[in-house]
């Protein structure tokens, strides 16, 4: 089984992969595949021959793929003029019954985009998920990406072997012994406007190497959103400890998204290593909804109630209002229309909602919130699983 290690970052899902876009995964028979996450999805893609459908493979918990009802497979597929789709579940349940569920993800949560070019096919694809299944920093996922030839179904629901992927922000490549680093940023969430800053830390054994010079820049398509800088860095401290900074603008027009910034690290004797941190290009507001517990489906309405924080990502005073919009059959109870003003650098401000589910709603569903600020306006998705059990 893999064990690989996955920094933030965003790809652009249309049909093309570009260079430094994407890190690989694997190639498996005819395919090659990408993986990559950002808080709150995972994305992936492949390179695929034309009558291959791609099936992705998430263990979202990393507990087995026969554990748990966190499994799910999604298969793409583009046959004569139609992109075809189709999700399912396996749920383990703890008493040990185990079902394929067929579901529905609604369009929100899921999005993919492909181009066919000669015998070939490429498609780029991301995936939303809630609650205590979302990616975040310091998650370890079960995934796999193969291309399949269509009627190939597995029905299997034995075990499923599976590259563990570790989602991190921060990682090195070629740290020698005896040296140790770590970034501090103000926040990873940068407004283009406020410009770009890390504060880099090395620490180093007593007989450790000395690192003398850095070059630091974006990667990938972010590549020039940021300045490249070279720098020489402060000799070692008597506690072996040294400092170097990066402060940067960045270009007014960068696309938001997560992007990778490194800093290539040299020194004496062939001393060379890379250190490599996710940042978020951010938008000025974020919306963060309070995760909602997974449901039962019931013969009655089920009331929902949550919070919806807005935080600001920049140093500007914001004023807005909130709105939401219901999937079929759901009533909005309580918090429509609610205004905000946040008056500080990077503070966030509270609301509240409550909804009703109708009688007998089960599967996944979506409510989306709407806040308008001035001529902007900024939307989030807040997953709801309502489970019928086994
Ligand atoms: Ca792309
Ligand atoms: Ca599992």
């Amino acid at each position: 089984m893999a064990n690989l290690r996955r920094l933030a970052l965003t790809p652009e899902l249309d049909g093309v992969i570009k260079g430094g876009e994407w890190e690989p995964l694997a190639t498996a028979g005819n395919a090659t595949t990408y993986l990559q996450w950002e808080p709150g999805w995972i994305y992936w893609a492949a390179e695929a021959p034309a009558n291959e459908d791609i099936v992705f493979s998430l263990d979202s918990l990393a507990d087995g793929w026969t554990t748990g009802p966190d499994n799910f497979e999604i298969r793409i597929g583009w046959r004569g003029p139609n992109i075809t789709f189709a999700v399912r579940r396996l749920n383990n349940q703890p008493n040990g019954a185990t079902a394929w569920q067929s579901g529905q993800i609604p369009p929100d949560m899921i999005q993919f985009e492909a181009r066919r070019s000669g015998g070939r096919w490429t498609m780029e694809a991301r995936l939303m998920l809630p609650g205590p299944l979302a990616p975040v920093e310091g998650k370890t996922m079960g995934v796999r990406v193969d291309g399949q030839v269509p009627g190939a179904i597995d029905e299997r629901v034995g075990p499923r072997q599976m590259a563990n992927v570790r989602l991190s922000l921060d990682t090195h490549v070629g740290l020698p012994e005896g040296l140790q680093w770590s970034p501090r940023f103000v926040n990873r969430n940068m407004v283009p406007q406020d410009g770009f800053a890390v504060d880099y830390t090395l620490t180093r054994d007593p007989n450790g190497a000395r690192p003398d010079r850095f070059a630091f820049r974006a990667e990938g398509i972010g590549i020039d959103d940021l300045g490249k800088f070279e720098y020489p860095i402060e000799p070692f401290d008597n506690r072996n400890r040294t400092m170097f900074g990066v402060k940067s603008p960045i270009r007014p027009e960068a696309k938001t998204g997560w992007r990778i910034v490194r800093a290539e690290i040299t020194g004496p004797d062939n001393l060379k290593f890379m250190v490599r941190s996710s940042v978020r290009i951010a938008p000025l507001l974020d919306i963060n909804a309070s995760p909602i517990p997974s449901l039962k489906k019931s013969t009655r309405p089920q009331r929902i109630r949550g919070t919806v924080d807005l935080q600001s990502n920049g140093t500007q005073r914001v004023q807005g209002v909130v709105t939401y919009r219901l999937p079929e059959g759901f009533r909005m109870l309580r918090g429509d229309e609610s205004k905000f003003t946040i008056y500080h650098a990077r503070a966030k401000a509270g609301t509240r909602y409550e909804i009703e589910a109708p009688a007998g709603a089960s599967g996944d569903f979506v409510i989306g919130v709407i806040v308008q600020v001035g001529d902007q306006r900024f939307e989030q998705s807040i997953p709801i699983f309502i489970e019928d059990p086994v």
